[in-house]
């Protein structure tokens, strides 16, 4: 049996954008399991764009992580030792431990992931967390019908990817933006995207907006916010809906952004409505989204990519990097 467990900790606060040096591996005990508690051995880790968030002092909608404590997070592994009655040694489990090689735990936020559904990586991507950010996410507030045209930020992403794959199924206009050229590319001919720009090649966004979305913008998924949403809010139609996901243009800022107050104008007199949502929120349905992904994938209507870094040392730095946009796909950690 493994005594120590190497985990990583928040050595400090980032400010702005994080360095390898907030970070600490440290090699912990790993205490004996008891009564009641069992132990998982980590197979892969999620690094997602939220925990940067939780890095800040400040509480958003999760309580701050704290310095010199374990970085926790979505993570799937194996029960290799159990005194539970609902988990024995085998199963496949998902739950918030975290960056670190074990866990010693009483099932807090764990539940089991059915093995013949997927890859168990799948349990941190396309059938986890960002498969029902996207599911949810999108055919609830979007509302895609046929023939409408949806815009996603941040299409090459874990989340993006996913809602311009369901928005062909559903029949609509997928239009995408990421940030280098081969995603781009990837877009266009892997997932299916009928149009895809990337943002760091055009300055101008509403005008190439305008150019791939010549009937404008019926539902927008928004992953990044910013000076893409300025753009795309200027192009909705009648009763557009806007999901607003995520907005990882800012969070790295060291100061609130404050733009032209143009969004609430379009929204105004576009008669559109925009709606903020934490996957959460859907928790109830969630057999239902991963019953229907997991669908998808065997039809061969949905494909997912993963990035996969090796190392729980490497945590921070794959962390860095998916802020940096350096993943394709769901970025993950591979352990042991
Ligand atoms: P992801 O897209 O796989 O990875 C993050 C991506 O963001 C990077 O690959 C990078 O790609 C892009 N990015 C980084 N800085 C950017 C900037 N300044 N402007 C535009 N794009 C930037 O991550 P994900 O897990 O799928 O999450 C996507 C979004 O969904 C995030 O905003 C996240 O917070 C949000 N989310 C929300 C919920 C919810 O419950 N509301 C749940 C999950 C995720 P590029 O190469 O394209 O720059
Ligand atoms: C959660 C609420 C929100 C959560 C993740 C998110 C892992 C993600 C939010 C975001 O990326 O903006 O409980 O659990």
């Amino acid at each position: 049996m493994p005594t120590t467990n190497r985990q990583i900790h928040l050595a400090a606060r980032p400010v702005g954008f994080p360095m390898e040096s907030d970070f600490r591996l440290v090699e912990a005990p790993l205490p004996a399991c008891g009564d009641g508690q069992f132990i998982v051995k980590t197979q892969y880790i999620s690094v997602d764009p939220y925990m940067r968030g939780r890095m800040n002092e400040m509480k958003g909608y999760a309580e701050p992580f704290q310095i010199g404590q374990v970085i926790t997070g979505g993570s799937v592994g194996t029960v290799t030792e159990s005194k539970h009655p609902g988990f024995k040694p085998g199963d496949v489990v998902q739950g918030m431990w975290g960056w670190q090689e074990y866990a010693l735990t009483a099932g807090e936020m764990c539940s089991k992931f059915d093995p013949t559904l997927a890859p168990i990586s799948t349990a941190l991507g396309v059938l986890g967390m960002p498969g029902m950010t996207a599911y949810f996410g999108f055919l609830d507030i979007c509302k895609p019908k046929a023939g409408e045209t949806v815009f996603v930020s941040g299409a090459a992403g874990a989340v993006g990817s996913l809602v311009g794959q369901i928005a062909k199924i559903k029949g609509c206009r997928a239009v995408g933006s990421a940030g280098t050229d081969e995603k781009i590319e990837y877009l266009l001919k892997e997932d299916g995207f009928d149009a895809a720009f990337n943002y760091k090649k055009v300055n101008d966004y509403a005008a190439k907006l305008r150019e791939l979305c010549p009937k404008g913008i019926d539902g927008y998924f928004d992953n990044v916010g910013g000076p893409q949403s300025d753009a795309a809010f200027s192009l909705l139609n009648p009763f557009a809906r806007i999901s607003i996901c995520g907005q990882i243009s800012m969070y790295n800022s060291t100061a609130p952004e404050v733009g032209p107050r143009l969004v609430l104008t379009m929204l105004l007199i576009r008669q559109a409505t925009a709606t903020g949502f934490l996957v959460p929120q859907f928790a109830a349905r969630y057999p239902e989204g991963i019953a229907q992904m997991a669908q998808w994938i065997k039809e061969g209507k949905i494909h997912y990519r993963e990035d996969i870094m090796d190392g729980v040392e490497n945590t921070p730095k794959a962390f860095i990097g998916m802020l940096n946009g350096n993943n394709k796909g769901k970025q993950l950690v591979r352990v042991g």
